[in-house]
């Protein structure tokens, strides 16, 4: 039924050829993704196939409308750089009408990707370089997108990166304890009571003006950008879903907690997950030069406050989705989100012990990019 209703769909958008194979796809936890291969008269021709995800963006137009001017905008910028506008963004596949995405009679929204050719997401750091390459590309894509007239985007999730929010939220679903699970996490409880002062640092600074509001990514998991298979580059950001005005210290901060960690997010031995200041070192190198310069004296001092904040943040959003049953993340095994905050705060608590160093590290390559 389901390969069926994804036939359907897939023959809305204006694929080249006719759809022959239709699998899941990647290793998200929002949307659900599949890959689609097309047979034409030239061979095979693949894209990416998404159903967004309703409950988590509860206005999808919007979100479309942040996708296609933010799209049209990169290959603008990078076709007049000199680059391959096709492969170093994503570029959407219109419906057969002509729309940019589909609204199903469930009322399910689905849009289509070029499938991105001879590159490869990964999910864990297996090359140092892959590491360096992707904060090099998240740099780059916040640098395009400086002078994007950001009063035009639409947030798509409130508060996204609203720490004190999250915390907040967190306290509630610990107070409501809809699936009985409290009783079993007192440890991590106590781990994100006693570190409440942690969740403002940015914020703070935000509203004092110390940290400057920029168009941010958002999401910037190792796994959400493209390194191309023989050049070793990083070539296409992706997950466009969250851009939005935010701070470089949330886009440093979670490429951090997710590719400088010596583990997999969702490890179950905690004695494998630290924050490896190599990784660190090497990100923050890529970073500082993607951004050429535009990084301000504050963002840089914080830059590795923004890795454990981010880090504490993530870990507080996986125990909130713990206690409200698992409905925003999705799991592949029972208890699979209270794993994945688990190697969050382990990741913070290493970071406590490392923050001096993380610290003289970046403030030697302020001064050697
Ligand atoms: P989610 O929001 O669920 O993380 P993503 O947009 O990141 O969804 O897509 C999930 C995965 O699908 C990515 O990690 C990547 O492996 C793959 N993917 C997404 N877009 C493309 C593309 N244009 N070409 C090739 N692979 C893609
Ligand atoms: C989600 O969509 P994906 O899998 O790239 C989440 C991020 C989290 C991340 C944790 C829209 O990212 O904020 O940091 O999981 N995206 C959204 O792995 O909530
Ligand atoms: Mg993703």
């Amino acid at each position: 039924m389901e390969q069926q209703n994804l036939f359907r769909v897939a023959d809305r958008f204006s694929f080249e050829g006719e759809p022959v194979e239709i699998i899941p796809y990647g290793n998200g936890h929002i949307n659900d993704t599949y890959r689609v291969t097309c047979r034409t008269d030239a061979g095979a021709r693949r894209y990416i196939l998404q159903r967004m995800n309703r409950t988590v963006f509860g206005r999808p137009e919007e979100l479309m409308e942040n996708l296609c001017g933010v799209t049209e905008w990169l290959k603008r910028k990078i076709a007049e750089n000199g680059g391959d506008a096709q492969r170093e963004t994503l570029s959407l596949v219109p419906l057969c009408d002509g729309n940019p995405y589909l609204k199903d009679a469930d009322g399910e929204y689905w849009r289509a990707y070029l499938f991105i050719e001879n590159a490869t997401c990964y999910d864990l750091v297996e090359k140092d370089e892959d590491f360096y390459q992707s904060a090099v590309a998240f740099g780059r894509f916040q640098r395009l997108l400086a002078d994007y007239p950001a009063d035009t985007l639409h947030e798509t999730i409130k508060n996204f990166h609203n720490t004190p929010d999250r915390l907040s939220k967190f306290e509630a679903a610990l107070e409501a304890d809809a699936c009985g699970r409290a009783k079993e996490i007192s440890e991590e409880i106590r781990f994100i009571l006693e570190r409440r002062a942690l969740a403002h640092v940015l914020t703070d600074r935000l509203q004092d003006g110390t940290l400057p509001l920029r168009v941010t990514h958002n999401d910037t998991k190792l796994n959400n950008v493209m390194i191309d298979d023989q050049s070793g580059k990083a070539i296409c950001v992706i997950d466009l879903d969250t851009v939005m005005p935010g701070l470089s210290l949330y886009d440093f901060g979670d490429s951090i907690r997710f590719g400088a960690s010596t583990a997999a997010e969702d490890e179950q031995d905690l004695s494998k997950v630290s924050c490896s200041l190599h990784l660190l070192e090497l990100y923050a190198k890529g970073y500082i030069e993607g951004c050429a310069g535009a990084l301000t004296d504050a963002e840089l001092d914080l830059l590795p406050m923004g890795a454990m904040v981010m880090t504490f943040e993530c870990g507080i959003r996986f125990l909130t989705d713990y206690l409200e049953g698992d409905h925003y993340f999705k799991i592949h095994r029972e208890g699979h989100n209270l794993d994945r905050a688990r190697t969050q705060f382990r990741l913070v608590a290493d970071m406590e012990e490392k923050l001096p160093q993380m610290k003289e590290l970046v403030a030697r390559l302020r001064f050697e990019v």
